[in-house]
């Protein structure tokens, strides 16, 4: 751990991982009781990825969590007793009882994009979050993370390259935690290392130890520092160890003794204060006076929760189907002020400038050209072969398509 932080920075780390545990530790009991609804993830061992990449982020971006960072919620501002109440369907809860998990966003105030569960679903939506951000002007930087498993789907290479076409000012926090459910890393990745996927894209990576919290910060922040200087998209393996099972409902069995012994050893919180206690940036008192106010801040938070009512019945009907303005106003929450989204802070004409990328207009006025090599340019076109060159994919005269009976055969016999 490099020492280059302000005090109150590793300070506010600390807080964090141990208020991240905290609050998983005080569901681990209300699961026990039965007053969880649906499923419970763990991210013990992982506490150091979700503050030190959330903690890197400014108030002004956005973060789309996935099931594992109930860290980087609390770091956005999300106070403890939304989890709960969300993790209880309890009626105060952010979505009143009707979705469970951290399945719950807040696009007004702390620019939360609600997790999507299809796995990699969420890098071409903050792609999106990012690339508004940059129309209008705004400097923000879109954040969101994916399991070693999640990394696997097509919508993650689709994603990705979408947001490294564009120049995407977004950062992927990749959490290698070795397991996918039971599938271990090296079994559905021929990779030694994930952020080498990055390099498909022409895209920067970094690796990480993801159970340094001040390793795993300081590369956050030259992502994110980049990301929002226009350098394009980021991505970061941060390399860890699901410590628990998918879920409460999985005993791990499968994860080698060996390998739990070796990263139990290296938890990040113990391996933090260890450090903080060298750089005597934490004694004995000061953390005797953080572990009470947790402790009080939690038992405050839990009670409220505990004492929110479930939904009404009746409410079960409600918000299904969308009735129109007796339901709720449709009118678009996204809408900022107008002097954000006019000049000098962005642009009338829906043309953007990227270095290195273009214009998303045709140079000659026109729609954007395409070369597939085979393609012809369009009319008007700098590039353009003649005057009358004909509009859309050139048809390839004279060539029929191979026969699939071919094409099946040539394929039999190169295997
Ligand atoms: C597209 C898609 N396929 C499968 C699933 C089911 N599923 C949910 S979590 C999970 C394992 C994810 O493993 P990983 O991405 O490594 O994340 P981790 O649980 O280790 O944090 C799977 C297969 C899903 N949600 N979405
Ligand atoms: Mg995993």
């Amino acid at each position: 751990m490099k020492k280059s932080l302000t005090r109150q920075q590793y300070l506010d780390l600390y807080y964090y991982m141990r208020l991240n545990r905290a609050v998983e530790d005080t569901m681990v009991k209300l699961f026990r009781q039965n007053k969880i609804v649906g499923g419970l993830y763990s991210s013990l061992g992982q506490e150091g990825i979700s503050v030190g990449t959330a903690y890197a982020l400014e108030k002004k971006d956005w973060l789309a969590p996935m099931i594992r960072n109930i860290g980087a919620l609390l770091v956005k501002g999300v106070p403890p007793r939304d989890v709960f109440m969300q993790h209880m369907a309890k009626y105060d809860s952010p979505t009143k009882g009707k979705d469970g998990t951290s399945h719950f966003g807040d696009l007004e105030n702390l620019h939360i994009v609600s997790p999507i569960s299809m796995l990699g679903d969420l890098i071409p939506v903050m792609t999106g979050v990012a690339m508004a951000g940059r129309y209008l002007g705004q400097k923000i930087v879109a954040m969101t993370w994916i399991g070693d498993g999640g990394s696997s789907t097509g919508v993650f290479h689709e994603g990705l390259n979408f947001a490294a076409t564009q120049k995407a000012p977004f950062v992927l926090i990749l959490e290698n935690n070795q397991w996918a459910y039971s599938t271990p890393v090296k079994r559905q990745v021929p990779l030694e290392n994930l952020a080498d996927r990055a390099k498909a894209y022409g895209i920067d990576s970094y690796i990480v130890d993801g159970n340094d919290v001040v390793a795993v910060y300081t590369t956050a922040k030259e992502a994110v520092d980049r990301a929002r200087a226009g350098e394009g998209p980021i991505l970061i393996e941060a390399k860890s160890f699901r410590r628990l099972g998918h879920a409460q409902h999985d005993p791990a069995e499968y994860v080698p003794k060996e390998m739990r012994k070796y990263w139990e050893a290296r938890d990040p919180i113990a391996l933090y204060e260890k450090f903080l206690t060298s750089e005597k940036l934490l004694d004995a008192k000061s953390k005797k006076e953080m572990e009470d106010k947790i402790d009080a801040l939690l038992t405050k938070e839990r009670d409220f929760a505990e004492n929110s009512p479930m939904p009404p019945a009746e409410f079960a009907e409600h918000g299904v189907y969308c009735t129109g303005d007796d339901c709720h106003k449709i009118e678009p929450k996204w809408v900022r002020p107008k002097s954000e989204a006019m000049p000098p802070k962005s642009s009338v004409t829906a043309v953007w400038k990227v270095e290195g990328f273009g214009e998303g207009q045709g140079s000659a006025g026109g729609i954007a050209p395409i070369h597939f090599g085979d393609t012809t340019p369009t009319e008007g076109h700098p590039e353009s072969a003649s005057p009358a060159a004909p509009k859309g994919p050139a048809k390839k005269a004279g060539k029929k398509p191979a026969a699939p009976v071919a094409v099946a055969s040539s394929r039999k016999a190169r295997r």
